[in-house]
Formats: structure tokens, sequence, C-alpha cells
């Protein structure tokens, strides 16, 4: 099956007790057993829910793997697979990822004996240089969250191959449309299923997709072990979302791509981070492993002070001024104190994201009103 026919049918089939064509939201917590151990193959809601079970389905098809576990957000994910290590293990993370993933690493798992390096691996990286023996897991964000970043993943993989090193990718800024991590090498992607997968900003939800089957079930255990389960109505959006996917993605490239070309030719603009641009750094990377380069841009101004940024970002309508993304409505988003506040200030200026960084998710709007608007807010400055 091809992708855009995946997105609406795998792991989908009609209700076999109604023929309704849409999964239903199971909205039970248990199951009735005709004897203790006799059941339907469910016992109880934290344990299994068929329209999750759809959803899973469905999310490992879309990123061929062998299996996806669901959670209810993309941090509780990202906790999960950190929840694979032990104290004096060592991970590897890019040092350009979402603020919240830090937070989880740094204040949560740090806590916990877990030593985490946040390194430049942008485009081939040299991951080599900073494995030690302790070195278990490596943490690709591509493209990363907030300067869109590019990390060649086959490159890192390659380089880890026969080592007893997880390599994750959070796949959440392509979406498996346009990115399948796990065909590069990776043996784990994780998605804030919040962004693109549901589309409509209308639900919290994240996922892992594993290729491996033993640790596939290892973190199918962890799921039902500290139970941090996304809700059936929740599963039965994503999977309504998802079936859109293709179609969405498709026009946040499109708009993305004027939205990127018009800032780059801005006065007010100093840079313009899009890895479609042929001036982005690691613009041949993101053409090998993608097949277009996202909704999100981000821009910096000639003005470098938040003032700047907050004028911009107070005088945009269509673009509204939010955290997340993926969404099919335009957003817009000032990192420095919004998404990556809880990175130190001296941590953050080491990656270009400044004071005066703006971000864009650029949605499925009309492009030329998308500019407009920008081209009104940018105006004021
Ligand atoms: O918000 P949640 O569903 O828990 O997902 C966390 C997460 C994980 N990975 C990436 C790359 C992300 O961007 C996020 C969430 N990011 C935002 C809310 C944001 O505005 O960047």
């Amino acid at each position: 099956m091809k992708f855009n026919t995946k997105v609406i049918h795998a792991g989908v089939h009609p209700d076999p007790s109604t023929g309704a064509i849409m999964t239903p939201i199971f909205q039970t917590s248990t199951y009735v057993q005709d004897s203790p151990g006799e059941h339907k193959g469910y016992e109880y809601a934290r344990t299994q829910n068929p329209t999750r079970s759809v959803l899973e389905e469905n999310l490992a098809a879309l990123e061929n793997g062998n299996q996806a576990i669901c959670y209810g957000s993309g941090l509780a994910a990202t906790d999960a697979i950190l929840k694979l290590l032990k104290p004096g293990d060592e991970v590897i993370s890019t040092n350009d990822l979402y603020g919240g993933t830090y937070r989880l690493m740094q204040q949560v798992f740090g806590k916990y004996g877990i030593k985490f390096k946040f390194v430049n691996l942008s485009a081939g990286g040299n991951v080599e240089d900073h494995i030690t023996e302790n070195t278990r897991m490596v943490w690709i964000e591509t493209p990363t969250n907030p300067m869109l970043n590019i990390i060649d993943i086959k490159a890192v993989a390659q380089k880890l191959h026969g080592k007893d090193i997880i390599v994750v990718a959070d796949n959440t800024f392509a979406s498996p449309y346009l990115q399948n991590p796990l065909d590069l090498g990776a043996d784990l992607v994780v998605h804030s299923a919040t962004k693109y997968l549901g589309g409509h900003s209308d639900v919290v939800h994240g996922a892992v997709i594993s290729k491996d089957k033993e640790l596939g079930d290892q973190l199918r255990f962890l799921q039902n072990a500290v139970g941090a389960v996304p809700g059936p109505q929740d599963c039965f959006l994503i999977l309504r979302g998802i079936k859109t996917l293709h179609l969405r993605v498709q026009r946040s490239c499109e708009n993305a791509a004027k939205v990127a070309a018009f800032l780059q030719g801005h006065k007010a603009v100093s840079k313009v981070y899009y890895p479609g641009l042929a001036s982005h750094p690691h613009h041949e990377v993101a053409k090998s492993q993608m097949k277009d380069f996202g909704g999100m841009v981000s821009f910096d101004l000639e003005q470098n002070s938040e003032e700047a940024a907050v004028k911009v970002l107070s005088n945009t309508h269509l673009f509204s001024l939010a955290e997340s993304l993926g969404g099919v409505e335009s957003l817009i988003g000032h990192p420095a104190s919004m998404t990556h506040a809880s990175i130190p200030r001296e941590e953050r200026m080491k990656v270009g994201l400044t004071d005066s960084l703006i971000r864009l998710s650029v949605g499925v709007e009309d492009a030329d009103d998308l500019i407009a608007d920008l081209d009104k807010a940018l105006g004021m400055l």
C-alpha cells in the first residue's frame, strides 16, 4: 500500500458489529470476561483499548515499523523511551531541540543518574566523538525545533551500527509523510501527535514507533506499567486527522516555501531558517531524506531585540500567537519566551536562538493572505 492509501486504510476496518466506517470510540474502562482469563482479548482499558489499537496499527504502517505505542502526550512518549535507560547511562542529544524535551531530560531524568550531552549533530555530525562506554542512546530531532537544522539520520545511524546504542528520532516536525526515520536506520521514532498527525489543534497525544520487536515489547510493557495512556476519544481524533495528513502537509510545505522566499527578500529580516532554501546549510541532506521541506519557518530580525519581535508577533492577524504547530491554521511564536523558555539563555544563544527569533507554523490557508499578513506586521517595525 502506498502512503496516501495507508493514511486512510492501514489498520482501519469497518466495525464488525454495525458496519460503521469510522472506528468507534470505545469509551469503556473495562471488559466483561466469561470466566477469569477468558475474554475477547481485552481486560482493562489501560492495557488495551480497541480505538487505540487501530491507531497504533495505522501509525506502525505509516512509519514502516513493527509496532506503535501511544501515550497521552508527546512528552509522555519521550518519557517512556527514556525509561528504557538506567542510572549511569548516557544519552547524546542534539543541542537544538524542543524546550520541553530538554527540560524532561535535564530536570527529571538527570535526577535519576542519567547523563545527557547536548551536541551539534547537524548534517553528518561527529556523533562518534561523544560516545563513551556508557552511551546507550542517541536522540535526534530533525528538523530541529526551532532552528530547522537537519541531522543526517542515515549517517548518524551508520556510525552507531553494531553498537549497543538506541537511535531515537523525533519526527514531529517532518511527520511520516515527509520522512521515515526507521527506513534510514533509526530504532525508534517519536511523535508529538498533537502536531501534524492530529492536525487540527484539538488534541494532545504522543506515539512511539519501533522497528525492533524487543524494544517495542519493552515500551508496550512500560505503557501498561506506567499508564500514561491516551483516552479513546483522543485516539479517534488523531485517526481522523491522519486521514488528511498527506493533503495538509503538502499544502503547508507549498505555503512555507512561499513564505520563506518572501521573508528572505524583506529588508526587516536578517536571517531565514528553512531547509527548503538553497542557501540553508543542510539543504542537500534535507533533500535526500525528506520528501519536501515542511511547514515550519523561523526567522530573525535586523532589529535584534525582543521588543521588535513582540511588535511583529502582536501585529499579525492570520498568524495567531500561540505555542504548538502542525495545525491547519497558521501560528506565530516567540521561542525564547514561549516554547524554549526552559533552556538557559546562554545555551540557546549558542545555537542562534536569539531574543528576536520568530517561529512560524505555516498552515493551509492561501499563501498570498499569509504573506500579506506578515508584510503588514513587519511594516510596523
Ligand atoms: O506537547 P507534546 O505533545 O507533549 O509534545 C512535545 C514535543 C515533542 N517533540 C517536539 C519536536 C515538539 O515540538 C513537542 C511539542 N512542541 C511544542 C508544543 C511547540 O510549540 O514547539
